[in-house]
Order: structure tokens, then sequence, then C-alpha cells
């Protein structure tokens, strides 16, 4: 095969926006995806993600605030937009530890934000949240929805516009070192193998089966099936919920953890859903019936009663987490005999597309110079697990 700089393995979000961030930089780049370019079969795939700045961990904050930035001037350069601005709305009681180290996290960073009471959230969004009297709304300016596949779509062309080669159907079934020439072999398991100077593992729920082949490291990377709610909007009301209007993108912190956006991708329609779902093998998916849904139906029916009909969702989809045990995500060097050579992002555990731009970004300084600027990285490191293998469970 051919000899490239960089060979970045895994063509999700994380791994299109690398490969462009590399390509960009004037590097010899290849981006390998394992099934079809596009395909529904991970976690980077369909019509909306949630972009929001506030996050209990204050470290999130500024990787979010890049990463506005980031999808900014990819949006510029390609001349289409993936992301539709709107404000962000946080709910929960009052003495929830995650709401309050949310406004914690804005008062370090000075993010402008209001806290409002209930009755304040009722009459701001004119009826559409109805929260019990010990709720709390954390609203900022900072929200919005992004379209993840014409993103990923946006990346891959902005890598190959800059001179990346991008081949799909293939899988990788080995990364190895070359020990005479120096750099990695990237073996496929149709026998074709590349050469790089260094790579890139970006494989998303395929992480923990590719990490323990290659070095034989076993980390905590458990991908779930997680169900996505769209809920019909209250005739004559469908205008109202449209992205681009006053509705903002929302989460409630609670058990579960809910969260919603304004409607897109089924005019009519908005998205509510939990974060969370079922451990599956990513090799054998159950593709449904998917998560119990009955918690759901109790916070729409109650929290949302004039804004939607009640009852079930009238349509849902499916698609893959990949969780660490903390949540945080693993963004570090493969370490043993790689050394510098392979860098690992993983286990973005349900919050991650967001900060695509970023996590680009980091990769491809980690793999081009050995270190990344501007970025906290001690949460993310692979040994974490290791010094404690139980997990660093938060809360
Ligand atoms: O990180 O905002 C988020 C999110 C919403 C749904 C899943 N993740």
């Amino acid at each position: 095969g051919e000899d490239f700089d960089v060979i970045v393995v895994g063509a999700g979000i994380m791994g299109s926006s690398t490969a462009y961030q590399v390509a960009k930089r004037g590097h010899k780049t290849l981006l390998l995806e394992q099934f079809d370019f596009l395909h529904h079969r991970g976690s980077s795939h369909g019509e909306s993600r949630t972009i929001r700045a506030t996050y209990p961990e204050d470290y999130y904050y500024p990787m979010v605030m890049e990463s506005y930035k980031l999808w900014a001037e990819a949006e510029s350069e390609i001349g289409y937009k993936v992301l539709f601005k709107a404000r962000h709305l946080d709910l929960g009681s009052s003495d929830d530890k995650c709401l309050r180290n949310v406004i914690e996290t804005c008062h370090k960073h000075s993010v402008p934000h209001a806290v409002l009471d209930h009755q304040q959230v009722a009459e701001k969004f004119a009826g559409s949240f109805d929260i019990p009297e010990n709720c709390v709304g954390v609203f900022t300016e900072y929200g919005g929805v992004i379209k993840p596949t014409k993103a990923v779509s946006m990346f891959q062309t902005l890598a190959f516009q800059k001179g990346a080669v991008l081949r799909d159907c293939m899988e990788v079934k080995d990364i190895r070192k070359d020990g005479v020439r120096g750099g990695i072999w990237v073996h496929t398991s149709n026998g074709e193998k590349f050469w790089g100077k260094k790579c890139v593992v970006t494989v998303g729920a395929w992480t923990r089966k590719i990490v323990k082949k290659v070095n034989g490291l076993e980390l905590p990377i458990q991908p779930v099936e997680t169900t996505v709610c769209y809920w019909r909007i209250k005739e004559g009301h469908e205008a109202k919920y449209a992205i681009g209007g006053d509705f903002p993108t929302f989460a409630f912190y609670g058990d579960p953890y809910i969260y919603g956006t304004p409607s897109l991708e089924f005019p009519g329609l908005i998205k509510v859903a939990v974060h969370g779902g079922y451990p599956c093998d990513q090799d054998k998916r159950p593709w449904g019936p998917g998560m119990a849904l009955g918690s759901l139906k109790q916070w729409v029916e109650k929290s949302l009663a004039g804004l939607v009909d009640s009852g079930a969702p009238v349509a849902t989809q499916l698609c893959m987490y990949s969780m660490t045990p903390d949540e945080d995500f693993l963004i570090d060097f493969l370490g043993g005999e790689f050394g510098k050579d392979v860098v690992v992002g993983g286990g973005f555990s349900g919050h991650g597309f967001k900060m695509g731009p970023v996590v680009g970004r980091i990769l491809a300084d980690l793999v081009l110079c050995g270190e990344a600027k501007g970025v906290e990285l001690q949460h993310f490191r692979i040994l974490r697990f290791e010094e404690n293998p139980k997990g660093n469970v938060k809360n």
C-alpha cells in the first residue's frame, strides 16, 4: 500500500474532523472507515445533536466554546451550515448537585446566565415547561443543534479537498509497530495494509475491541444502544417550537437525565429523549425495541403538557454511546510499545459530538506535535482506568 504521515482509523465525527485538521496542516493523511461512509451503525449519524456550553464539569466549557468557533470556521470553508444556534435551558431541582455545579461553572467562566424559579420558567417560555416548585432553570445564550451526518460529510469533504485519501469498507483488524523502519502498519480484513508515521484511532464503540487486539489493554468502554424519541407538537403551535425561534435546547438534570431540542428534522415534532441506554454488543446490535420509556413519558406528560400531545413518541431512532465509567472522554497516547505514535480518542459517553471539532484539533496536535495546547487533558487519560479498574464513577 501507500505510505502516509498520519492514518486515521474510524470516520465518524472524531476521525473525520481529525483527518481535516491533519490534512489542513499539510500532512499526507489517510482516513479509513470499516463500513460505508456516513453509515448508521455507530454514533455519528442522524439529524440532530445538542450543543450546549453549560456543563457540571468546568473543563468542558472551554472545549465547547472553542468548538463553536471551529464549527463556524468549517462552515465558512465549505459554504453551508451544520450548526443551528439556539439558547439553552438546564432544569432540575434547586438542590441537584449537577445543576449546582452547572451554575458554578457559569460563575467560574463568567458565562452570562439567569437562574429562574419555576414561575419564571413558565412565564419566559409561555407555558411550554411546567416544572415543580422546587425546580429552577439555568438559562444561557449557548445552545443549538448540529446536523450530524451533514457535519461528518462536511469534514470528510474538507479533508478530501486538502488532499486526504478517504477509503471506506476497510475494516482495520490490527495495528502493528514497524520495528525496523519505525512507524506503524495498519492491516485491514481484506488483506490491504498501509504504512503511516503515526496513527489516530477514533473507532467509537469499537474502541475496546481494537485496543485489546493491538496492545492487550482492557478498556472499560461500554457501548450502549440509546433510543431517540420524537413527540408531536400540539396542533397550531408548530412554528413556536421550530429551530431559529425562542424555544431553547434543554436538559432536565434528574434520574433519568432528559434532554430536548427545538424541532428541525421533522417539522411538527420535537425531540425529547433520555440520555442513556442498554448495554449492547456493537457487532450484534439488538436494533431495538429500545429503552423502557415509562419515566420519559411521565416526565413529558407532566412537564411538557402544554407543548406536546400526550401518549407515546410518534417516532424513534437508535444510536450508540460509548460509555466510560466516569463519563469523561478518552484522549491520550496509546503508550506501551507505540509510545506517542498512536493516539486514541474514544469513550465520548453520549456527550462528545458537539466537541467533534476541538477533539479533532487536539488529536491532530497530539499526533503531530506530541502535546496539545490550551486544554486540560488529565481527565481523559488512558491510565486512569488501570489506576482504578472499577472506574472513577462520579457522584
Ligand atoms: O450532551 O447535551 C448533550 C446531550 C444531549 C443528548 C445526549 N447528549
